[in-house]
């Protein structure tokens, strides 16, 4: 049996903002069925293949007894929120830093026993990582179809650690803080948003500029992303929990260069240049000609749609954080807790 404290606080002391555990016990897999068959997964066939394994973690790690949720903030004052790339995908491939911080906990944990077996997942396999921070109370599932925490707002990239044994506390979900609030329903441009903490992803500019590989991409809907060429930001820059003060400034999250460029340096970009500027970041996973065909495309869409629905997209578009528009966090949202960075300064891997 382990200490649920001392696994936070060992995660805590490997980098990570936010940790909580949950039972291992399988998710109701009804929301992502219905999900599934109603097609909003787009291209994305892998998440339907591996649909058993996905809501059960004990298909996925036979033994699996606990579920530790890990967060880590990635915002930094240096991240630039109205830039063509997400500032999720600003700095290194947040999948790397993310395996750094896993394997300092590994090593912190097995050097407190060392017979313990853990599955550390990022993202790539197949488990529902939102709903594990939900269930291990790290955030609430939002309207805009991410986890919000209290803390950081939606500014975390989520992993989880499997673990096979018991712990001795469990972590409540937190109930939702949305409340009335629908700014990131009326902030997405494509009304991708389900309004249940899902979206449909065939209509989200994320799965356009990331995911999709398909080169006839509707250009009234790039445009309306505010010039992205990927990720998309906009239902997080919408909400109120969101904060560019929630910055945590963890070095390992650092925008690099390519978070100055604008659309069009990204379009006259160099292959040569481009590798450079994207080496080790997310971008490699669309590519050159992807990226450079979403900067044209944005730009031409812009230029052509002054006057056409797409331009009410853009018009209707925030341009700044709700914050800086002056707007208020929901009646009952508490001021931000003091980053645990600020506490404790992530440690090296
Ligand atoms: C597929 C995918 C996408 C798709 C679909 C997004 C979506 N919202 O589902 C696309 C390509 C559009 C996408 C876009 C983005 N993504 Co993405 N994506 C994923 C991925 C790989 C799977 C998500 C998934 O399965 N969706 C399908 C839906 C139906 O499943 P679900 O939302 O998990 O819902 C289940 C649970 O939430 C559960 N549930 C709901 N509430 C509760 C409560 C409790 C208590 C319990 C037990 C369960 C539960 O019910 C649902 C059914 O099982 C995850 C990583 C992962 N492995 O989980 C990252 C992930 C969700 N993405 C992430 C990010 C950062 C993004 C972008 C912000 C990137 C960008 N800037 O462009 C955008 C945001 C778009 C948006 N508004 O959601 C982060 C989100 C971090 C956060 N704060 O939540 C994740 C978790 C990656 C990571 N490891 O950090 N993404
Ligand atoms: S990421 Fe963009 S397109 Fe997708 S739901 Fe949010 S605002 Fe809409
Ligand atoms: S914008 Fe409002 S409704 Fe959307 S996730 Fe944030 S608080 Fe929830």
């Amino acid at each position: 049996m382990l200490a649920a404290r001392t696994l936070k606080d060992l995660a805590i002391e490997s980098g990570f903002s936010l940790a909580g555990v949950a039972r291992a016990s399988p998710l109701d897999p009804a929301p992502l069925d219905d999900w599934l068959r109603r097609g909003c997964h787009a291209s994305m066939d892998w998440l339907a293949r591996t649909r058993e394994t996905r809501t059960d973690p004990s298909r996925l790690f036979s033994g699996a007894q606990s579920v530790l949720a890990l967060a880590a903030c990635y915002l930094t004052r240096s991240h630039r929120l109205d830039a063509p790339v997400a500032p999720v995908a600003q700095g290194r491939d947040y999948h790397a830093v993310m395996r750094d911080k896993l394997k300092a906990l590994r090593r912190r944990l097995n050097a407190l026993d060392a017979s313990i077996n853990a599955l550390a997942t990022v993202d790539t396999a197949p488990i529902q990582e939102k709903a594990w921070a939900a269930r291990a109370g790290l955030g609430w599932l939002g309207k805009n179809g991410l986890i919000v925490t209290a803390a950081h707002g939606t500014r975390v990239v989520l992993a989880t650690l499997i673990l096979d044994r018991e712990v001795d506390e469990f972590d409540a979900p937190l109930s939702s803080r949305c409340g009335d609030c629908r700014r990131c329903l009326d902030a997405c441009p494509t009304g991708a948003l389900l309004g249940d903490g899902r979206l449909d992803a065939r209509r989200c500019l994320a799965w356009q500029t990331i995911e999709a590989r398909d080169e006839t991409f509707p250009l009234n809907r790039l445009s309306s992303a505010g010039a992205s060429v990927f990720g998309c930001d906009l239902c997080q820059r919408a909400c109120p929990w969101n904060r560019h003060d929630h910055a945590c400034d963890d070095a390992k999250f650092l925008p690099r260069q390519l978070a100055s460029l604008d659309l069009g340096a990204w379009r006259d970009l160099s292959e040569d240049r481009f590798d450079e500027l994207t080496r080790g970041t997310a971008l490699r996973r669309a590519g050159f000609d992807a990226i450079r065909r979403h900067a044209r495309a944005a730009i031409d869409a812009n230029a052509s749609s002054q006057d056409s629905e797409s331009r009410q997209f853009i018009d209707a578009a925030p341009s700044k954080t709700a914050e800086q528009a002056g707007e208020k966090r929901p009646e009952d949202a508490p001021e931000p807790r003091t980053a645990f960075w600020r506490d404790t300064p992530p440690q090296k891997a």
